[in-house]
């Protein structure tokens, strides 16, 4: 007898997950995706051997992925749904031998099919995969006010990142590699996967411009946690603006002593640091 899947951890966390995100208005309507990576041994005690309910083809290889196991969120599910009815809004999925279809083992009750980012989500899997084998979750959200800084914010990733980090003392800690932006581009294609892919070799937090952002991390946790406090600097700076502006900040010496004591070291480039202020 199979154990009930809704009494998962990892289903707990996906429904936790969705709720805070669409609390917190980053996730209105269809608006964001989560793809989670399992180990056979998480998912063996909730599946009834290999039976898979269907296949569907993807149009890209993700041979480097076969035989994964993923949970997922749903195309064109709402995540305010997720927590009443999991097992229409979120799959369980294993990419294929031939890394060019995956099978749905359960869950999209009511045919549904994976994210409509599915692409970009196998692509950053695989590039994160490379640098960091505990490496697991994908997520993508629409946070408020770091949408609305890609209008009103210079789209260099050096300056952006650096904004943010001034805006909370903790930022530089959570995520030194900074963020990453790619152009805008057509979402749910192959190649806004393949530029996001790119990016996330080097940092775990990737702006899409106009449209919101992407997190890559260890756990369900740690990635909202790294997407919130982006989110939060963001914030923020748009108080800050609205304030009429800064007046003093966080120094570069005091962000690199920052780094220092915790043991992190920003991305280069963007710290100033002259003899003088060494
Ligand atoms: O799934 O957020 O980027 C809806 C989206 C697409
Ligand atoms: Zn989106």
């Amino acid at each position: 007898m199979n154990k009930d899947i809704l009494q998962s951890k990892f289903v707990k966390e996906m429904k936790d997950a969705t709720a805070n995100l669409y609390r917190l208005g980053w996730d209105e309507r269809n608006g964001g995706n989560i793809s989670y990576l399992l180990t056979m041994e998480e998912v063996y005690p909730y599946l009834d051997g290999n039976k898979k309910v269907r296949t569907i083809p993807m149009n890209f290889n993700a041979s480097s992925l076969a035989g994964r196991y993923f949970i997922v969120t749903g195309s064109g599910k709402y995540f305010k749904n997720v927590t009443n009815d999991p097992a229409v809004n979120l799959g369980l999925i294993r990419i294929t031998e031939d890394g060019r279809n995956y099978d749905i083992l359960w869950g999209f009750e009511d045919g549904g099919v994976a994210t409509s980012e599915l692409p970009t989500h196998l692509m950053n899997h695989m590039k994160r995969l490379a640098v960091d084998p505990n490496h697991r979750v994908i997520m993508h959200c629409h946070a408020t006010h770091l949408l609305a800084m890609t209008f009103t914010h210079s789209l260099d990733e050096k300056d952006f990142t650096k904004t943010l980090w001034e805006m909370c003392t903790e930022c530089i800690v959570v995520f030194p590699d900074g963020v990453s932006i790619i152009p805008w581009m057509v979402p749910g294609t192959d190649a806004i996967g393949e530029e996001t892919a790119v990016k996330m070799e080097h940092t775990r937090l990737i702006l899409w411009p106009h449209h919101g952002v992407f997190g890559a991390g260890t756990t369900i946790d740690e990635t909202f946690g790294l997407i919130e406090t982006a989110e939060k600097a963001a914030e923020v700076y748009t108080i800050v603006c609205s304030q009429g502006g800064k007046k003093q900040t966080i120094s570069d010496k005091q962000l690199q002593s920052l780094a220092d004591a915790f043991k992190v070291i920003p991305r280069e480039g963007i710290l100033e640091l002259t003899n003088a202020n060494k």
